[in-house]
């Protein structure tokens, strides 16, 4: 089902700070902004991996508000590791078999995602403590 890991999210306070870090580390770009309002998230793709099953990107996340998932994951861990996200060729099929076999969806159809993907949440209390998104990419990213 799974085609590979297409982005880690990290919850960052700022954007502004954390980008510059990210670059001077690693050499990584950012090749993509947007703002999610559903979301509440202010958000950038760093590329690390471009390969046969799609790309790999680390995700920086800042809120937009404090009543956001990432606002309340700050307020509450401080900035880390928010969620880990699987791409797949299918989203809906992907979904369909995760509710047959008894995971809690967040998202039980999928919502708009970066870059105009597909995405769905996957409720972390059912997969190690881990927030999980599914992400079927747009033609091209
Ligand atoms: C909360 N919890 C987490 C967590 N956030 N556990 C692991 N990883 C996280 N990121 C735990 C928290 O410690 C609590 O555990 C419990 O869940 C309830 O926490 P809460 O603060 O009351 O939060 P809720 O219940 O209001 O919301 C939690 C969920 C929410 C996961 C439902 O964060 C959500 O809907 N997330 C999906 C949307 C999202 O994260 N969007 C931002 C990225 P205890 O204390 O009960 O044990 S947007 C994105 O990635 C985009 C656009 C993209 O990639 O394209
Ligand atoms: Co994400």
């Amino acid at each position: 089902m799974l085609t590979r890991i297409d982005h880690v999210g990290i919850a960052v306070a700022s954007l502004a700070e954390a980008i510059p870090r990210y670059e001077e580390a690693f050499g990584l770009k950012v090749v993509h902004q947007e703002d999610n309002d559903r979301q509440g998230v202010r958000e950038a793709m760093l590329l690390v991996h471009s390969g046969e099953a799609g790309n790999s990107y680390v995700q920086l996340l800042e809120p937009l508000r404090e009543d956001s998932p990432v606002g309340k994951f700050l307020a509450k861990r401080g900035p880390g590791i928010h969620h880990i996200a699987y791409g797949v060729a299918d989203i809906d099929s992907a979904l369909a078999a995760l509710t047959t076999t008894g995971f809690d969806l967040v998202n039980s159809t999928p919502v708009h995602g970066t870059a105009g993907s597909r995405i769905a949440f996957v409720h972390p209390k059912g997969l190690g403590g881990v927030l999980t998104e599914l992400v079927e990419a747009a033609e091209g990213h």
